[in-house]
């Protein structure tokens, strides 16, 4: 038997065998928010993927660029102060633990309420005397252009899925209850990493999102890697001008999983640092989630029993990242 040893400084995270390394997959759709076809592309990469890359967004580079340099400003702080805006239950600085379940990654992280009435004053102060992020307007020009990008998408899809009205996806992001979150994520350069020949270093582990949709950015390394229906798993080319659009767990509910969450990952680089950052868009937690009336066919039933976003997101939170969790809610 071949034992394989790793570095010290590597004990608690997972090193996964790449078996050949997996080269940048060209496949991924690409779609243009200006394009009459639109709402035909997004329902099919939706369909196929559960993921696609957005380009002609609408999100103006210079709000990226500067929530960019806050990002970075702020994982440049040294631990102490970082460590005084943690730890992430459920907004806040967190950093390796991601959740509460036992799940490890590569990685240091912000979460934040993207409803600033429903974030806890304190949690507020202690973010605001931190960081420089949290007194510029550079999180909220962000998230503002990038909700508006989301809700266009959603109206779109619903177009493409012919459902009306056009806004019965968006409105649940549009709502002042939207149960959104919103996600900056430093993963460091992993040096030790280049001694690990046939083994590579788990960032953030594989797992769907839970909510309806995600829309993510990045800087230009690479590191994530989609899960295709075949099961393999492919590497997406960065683009740092793009936007990248993941199906989440409760939109794959609501159309009755003609549109599928995507699995998903990000792998450590040996040598550059990754910058991501990603809104998570979610219904308010009084919220149903079922299928949409006119989403099932006669003679079909829904593939899932009935439940709120809260029923969801509290089971979700007890889970581990890898877990099925739709698994728990779907009709035996
Ligand atoms: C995945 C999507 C979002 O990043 C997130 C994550 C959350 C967390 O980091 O606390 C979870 C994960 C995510 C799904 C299962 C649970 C909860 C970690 C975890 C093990 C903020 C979210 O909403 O769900």
């Amino acid at each position: 038997m071949v034992v394989l040893s790793q570095p010290a400084a590597l004990d608690h995270y997972s090193l996964i065998k790449t078996c050949k390394p997996t080269s940048a997959f060209t496949g991924i759709p690409v779609i243009d928010l200006r394009d009459p076809e639109a709402k035909t592309l997004i329902v099919k990469s939706c369909e196929e993927f559960g993921f696609f890359k957005l380009v002609n967004h609408g999100v103006p580079m210079e709000f990226i660029a500067r929530l960019e340099a806050e990002a970075i400003r702020f994982f440049n702080l040294p631990q102490s102060e970082k460590d005084k805006a943690g730890p992430p239950d459920p907004f806040g600085y967190g950093s390796k633990r991601i959740g509460s379940n036992g799940d490890v990654g590569w990685i240091e992280y912000l979460l934040l309420n993207t409803n600033p009435q429903v974030t806890s004053l304190k949690t507020l102060n202690i973010f605001r005397q931190n960081s420089e992020i949290f007194r510029s307007s550079a999180v909220n020009d962000y998230i503002t252009a990038v909700k508006r990008m989301a809700f266009e998408v959603l109206e779109l899809l619903a177009d493409g899925l012919k459902i009306e009205p056009r806004n019965v996806l968006s409105r649940l992001l549009r709502d002042e209850k939207s149960d959104s979150c919103f996600r900056l994520n430093h993963y460091p350069p992993c040096p030790e990493l280049q001694a690990l020949s046939g083994r590579t270093l788990i960032g953030f582990g594989e797992h769907t999102d839970p909510q309806i949709i995600s829309v993510l950015r990045s800087n230009n390394t690479s590191g994530l890697q989609i899960c295709l229906r075949d099961e393999t798993w492919v590497s997406v080319p960065p683009d740092q001008t793009s936007f990248f659009i993941n199906v989440g767990d409760a939109l794959q509910v609501m159309t009755n999983g003609r549109l599928r969450s995507v699995r998903h990952r990000v792998l450590a680089d040996s040598l550059r640092s990754r910058v991501s950052m990603i809104y998570f868009g979610g219904p308010p937690l009084s919220e149903k989630i079922r299928p949409l009336p006119s989403l099932v066919a006669e003679g079909e039933e829904s593939l899932y029993k009935e439940f709120t976003w809260w029923e969801y997101k509290t089971s979700a939170y007890k889970s581990r990242l890898a877990d099925y969790r739709l698994g728990l809610f779907e009709k035996t």
